[in-house]
């Protein structure tokens, strides 16, 4: 039977993927409530081709709501998830607040789908848009080998920060487009310039020198696997692409490995395809998979500096497999 949703940052970039994505998918929908801050109260947002009004959030928002989907930032998620949980809503948060939460599971459908059911806060956490590319690639392998260790370099597009990482890289490549310079009232979201550049820095630094971003690879995968002594390191990287974050990954396997196979078994899965085939160049970009729902795999080859170890490169589309796609994914198996 149809479901009251609740969509919470209903206006920014991953806010309006989540309603193209109910959209798209038929969800079920008895009523729609859309939810962001004072700012957005009374503007307009067309669903299935009528008109709905955003209203403020406040922790009375969630009457009568069956599924409330978060993504406001980790703050809001903190402050108003346990409200919507109270009022009976099953809270799907795309924040990092309640990941690491033992009562709190950490759900990418097609790999730990059980995980939805116990649920003893009524919140159920959206991986981190990255470790869900990641995790894509390497859970078939897994079922094939045993994971035992990731080492990975992420190629992050500007969405990733949201609205307004989207509108920095563009005011920027035009500013130089126009024969300009990038000017200091420029940057606000990045502390470098973003277009023309990469930057080795994605979310705040920690003490041990990885940054927030790079740890949640390494916690996240352990959780949602189920593989507590999984050794991950990565570097994360923010590039001028303003969709689909690229993962390169070495991955090493208890078992030995074959390639042919790992590309023969990557189309035996939901939600991703192999791309690649050196001998025609084929191989998958940001912009394959760009508002599609696929990941795509390609550049898969032995490594040769590990034993039972594969290189492959990962490409999605964050804001929607990252993020938006994945949380309707989790309130269709809800
Ligand atoms: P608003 O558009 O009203 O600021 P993004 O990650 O793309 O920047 O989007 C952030 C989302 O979180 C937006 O929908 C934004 O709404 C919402 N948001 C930000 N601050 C608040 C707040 N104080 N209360 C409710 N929603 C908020
Ligand atoms: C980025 N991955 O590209 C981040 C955005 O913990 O899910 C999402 C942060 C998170 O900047």
């Amino acid at each position: 039977n149809p479901k009251h949703v609740a969509v919470v940052g209903a206006t920014g970039a991953v806010g309006q993927e989540m309603l193209d994505c109910l959209e798209a998918r038929d969800f079920p929908i008895s009523e729609l409530t859309l939810l962001a801050s004072a700012r957005s109260a009374g503007k307009e947002i067309s669903f299935r081709g009528k008109l709905i009004k955003v209203k403020e959030l406040t922790h009375d928002s969630f009457e009568g709501v069956d599924i409330a989907l978060f993504s406001a930032g980790g703050g809001l998620s903190l402050e108003f998830a346990p409200s919507a949980a109270a009022a009976g809503a099953v809270v799907i948060d795309n924040s990092s607040a309640f990941r690491m939460d033992e009562d709190v599971p950490l759900v990418v459908p097609e790999v730990n789908p059980e995980a939805v059911q116990d649920r003893p806060k009524g919140i159920i956490a959206n991986p981190n848009c990255t470790t869900i590319i990641t995790l894509m690639a390497l859970y078939p392998l897994h079922k094939l080998y045993g994971l035992k260790s990731i080492i990975a370099s992420s190629y992050q597009a500007v969405s990733g920060s949201g609205a307004q990482g989207i509108i920095e890289l563009d005011d920027q490549i035009k500013a130089l487009g126009a024969g300009g310079e990038v000017t200091p009232d420029m940057m606000n979201v990045y502390p470098v310039q973003i277009a023309s550049n990469v930057i080795p820095h994605v979310d705040a630094f920690t003490e041990n020198g990885y940054t927030k971003e790079e740890l949640k690879m390494l916690n996240e995968s352990r959780k949602i696997l189920a593989l507590p002594e999984l050794k991950v390191t990565c570097t994360c990287v923010r590039v001028p692409v303003h969709r689909s974050h690229s993962v390169s990954v070495t991955a090493q396997f208890e078992k030995p490995v074959d390639v042919a196979e790992a590309r023969a078994t990557f189309a035996d899965y939901p939600g991703i395809n192999a791309k690649d085939n050196p001998d025609e160049q084929l191989y998958p970009v940001p912009l394959d998979t760009t508002q599609k729902d696929d990941c795509l795999i390609g550049r898969i080859r032995k490594d040769m500096v590990f034993n039972n170890a594969l290189a492959l490169w990962v490409v999605g589309d964050q804001v929607r497999k990252g993020a938006a796609l994945n949380a309707v994914q989790i309130a269709e198996l809800v």
